[in-house]
């Protein structure tokens, strides 16, 4: 009997599906995949991108691809092979090459923007009148529809990590891009201004903060990130990252983006850390030393260079068996954006 209003059931909604549909209007058909499931089901991959993979293609990248006017980067993205388009489901990692004498010229986007100096120095970029040098280990900020341009006059090649939140801007239809007439933006009377007024973490001139509509602080030194994390190895360790700190807006202690967070952690010699899963996702560059992450029982190697993405509500672990060198990680996720929508959650197995 059951059985037969499930049939008739299945009838009824197949036939109304096409009179509905005159008026855009449906219901729920037999083979429809469920509205829910229990847990996230994610078609994003866990990936290890190898740094020795990496390096010849970027080699080539530079030799074989130029730099063309109109706001154009040279660019190697990390393609998820779970996903059509990203690194993750909300966010595009590239490693951006340019080569001595290059400019890549100024343009805007409603695209949230950071890069993470992966290596060599001395390029600069300018934001929005500010302009920054961009050296090893320095994270400086684009935050979305601010000019930029970026020039380098070493004599090596020099790249860097680009995060843009290309996806999750995509999936809200609020794409706009704009590029200059000119090819560089003017600089401010004080190139570094943000730097000056909020760079040490701590004090900044008096008076009331300025606009809260973005972080107004536009770089973090690796001297300061490094000694920051150095001093937050005699706290007790976390349990799932040992030693983590969160790049932070200096004004309102919140994450330094609105959409993307930022982190670096040490995992000191024969950690083992907790495992957990969590939602959003996220992608780890390796910026010194080597280990280990578990992820729903593989293990993943990584190394110096190497860069990696957790598959979102994947179990996984850390783990340094190194006698005596430390691991540090850079991390970029999409957290303050899940936070702020309410769909982070985070699940530690007893
Ligand atoms: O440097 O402005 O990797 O606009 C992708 C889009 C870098 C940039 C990317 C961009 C940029
Ligand atoms: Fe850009």
């Amino acid at each position: 009997m059951a059985e037969l209003q499930t049939m008739q059931d299945a009838d009824a909604r197949r036939a109304l599906k096409e009179d509905l549909a005159r008026f855009h209007c449906r219901v729920h058909q037999p083979d429809d995949p469920p509205l829910f499931t229990r847990v996230p089901e994610s078609s994003v991959e866990t990936v290890l991108w190898r740094w020795k993979d990496l390096e010849p293609l970027l080699e080539r990248l530079g030799q074989q691809l130029s730099l063309e006017a109109g706001g154009q980067r040279r660019t190697l993205r990390l393609a998820n092979p779970g996903l059509a388009f990203g690194t993750t489901h909300t966010f595009w990692a590239s490693i951006q090459v340019i080569l001595p004498g290059e400019i890549a010229s100024a343009h805007r986007h409603t695209a949230n923007a950071f890069r993470f100096i992966m290596h060599g120095n001395g390029a600069t970029t300018t934001v929005e009148g500010e302009r920054y040098a961009m050296n090893e280990g320095d994270l400086v900020l684009t935050p979305g529809m601010m000019w930029h341009d970026h020039e380098y006059r070493g004599d090596t090649p020099m790249i860097w990590l680009d995060v843009l939140d290309i996806s999750l801007m995509q999936a809200m239809h609020a794409t706009f891009f704009e590029g200059s007439k000119e090819l560089q933006r003017p600089v401010g009377p004080v190139p570094d201004r943000s730097f000056r007024q909020y760079g040490s973490g701590l004090m900044s001139p008096p008076g009331r903060p300025p606009s809260l509509a973005h972080n107004p602080l536009l770089v973090y030194s690796r001297e300061t990130a490094m000694s920051a994390l150095r001093q937050a190895a005699g706290l007790e360790p976390d349990p799932c990252d040992d030693v983590i700190l969160e790049y932070r807006n200096p004004v309102t202690g919140g994450p330094a983006m609105k959409t993307m967070g930022m982190r670096l952690q040490m995992i000191r010699p024969g950690v083992h850390c907790k495992p957990r899963r969590h939602t959003g996702s996220k992608l780890y560059y390796v910026v010194q030393g080597e280990g280990t992450t578990i992820v729903d029982g593989v293990p993943y190697e990584w190394s110096r260079g190497d860069f990696m993405t957790v598959r979102p509500w994947a179990l996984h672990e850390h783990l340094n068996r190194s006698a005596d060198q430390e691991a540090v990680l850079f991390q970029v996720n999409d957290f303050p954006a899940m936070e702020a929508l309410g769909y982070y959650r985070e699940e530690r197995p007893a």
